[in-house]
């Protein structure tokens, strides 16, 4: 997976992926469905987890996903217990917008001798989190600050050093249901700041958003929320990204 977000970086080929929230999914049927639907629209990716999960399913929706499509999983993980071993990738995701030291580091060493018995692709990832207007669950339950919303150098400073410190991935997050996205203007000067692939969710839910995103640089936008409120909006946002896609006119 890390090869592929990079050389389709390099290319200019843009990715989607959908945000599993195991708490929010329907029934078996409406999931799979969900599942069916996204593999027709060539979503890229399916992000599994979330900041707090209550329930205990993450095996069975993994199980849903691979019976309904072959699109690969990646968990995103709140803590070291949302560990499944029959996902293909997760998202190491070190903090790096706020200090705590326990999802800076501390998290992870109870994690890497699991992960090191595990088959899964290890992602190691640098996430940021945005002030988008609303407090978020992640930005309680990781009890830091985000990186606020109109300070783009403060955010690409963050991105650089994660890229030095040998990150291979930078996220952008407003948080699950931000009011505001990130702004164009921020993920233009992180893009600008790093190589590694940019990946950009919290409140996308239309094209247009979706449009200005892509345009100012995220490598692959992450899409949650907007698509459990309305089906139809994965069908707007894969639409516009395979677009952009086709319009470069490459083949992978
Ligand atoms: C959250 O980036 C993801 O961590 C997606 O957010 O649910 O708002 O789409 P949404």
């Amino acid at each position: 997976i890390l090869t592929t977000l990079s050389d389709r970086k390099i290319k200019g080929i843009k990715s989607f992926a959908l945000l599993v929230d195991p708490d929010k999914i329907g029934d078996h049927g409406s999931f799979a469905k969900l599942v069916a639907q996204s593999q027709e629209n060539k979503v890229d990716f399916c992000f599994v987890g979330g900041s707090l999960i209550t329930t205990n399913n993450i095996g069975e929706i993994i199980k849903i996903i691979k019976d309904y499509s072959n699109i690969p999983v990646v968990l995103f993980p709140g803590s070291n217990m949302h560990i499944e071993s029959s996902a293909d990738a997760i998202l190491f995701l070190s903090l790096i917008s706020g200090r705590n030291p326990e999802l800076l580091i501390g998290q992870h060493v109870v994690a890497a001798p699991i992960l090191k018995r595990l088959n899964l692709e290890v992602l190691p990832t640098g996430y940021i989190l945005v002030n988008s207007g609303n407090q978020t669950t992640v930005s309680y339950m990781s009890n830091t600050q985000p990186v606020p919303y109109d300070k783009p150098s403060v955010a690409a400073c963050t991105a650089m050093a994660g890229e030095m410190l040998g990150l291979r991935l930078i996220y952008l997050d407003a948080g699950s249901g931000a009011r505001n996205p990130v702004s164009p203007k921020m993920i233009s000067r992180v893009n600008k700041s790093i190589k590694a692939p940019l990946i950009v969710g919290g409140g996308i839910d239309s094209k247009e958003k979706a449009q200005n995103i892509l345009a100012a640089g995220a490598d692959v936008i992450v899409v949650g929320n907007g698509i459990e409120k309305n089906p139809d909006v994965l069908i707007d946002i894969s639409e516009k990204v395979n677009q952009v896609n086709e319009s470069l006119n490459i083949h992978e």
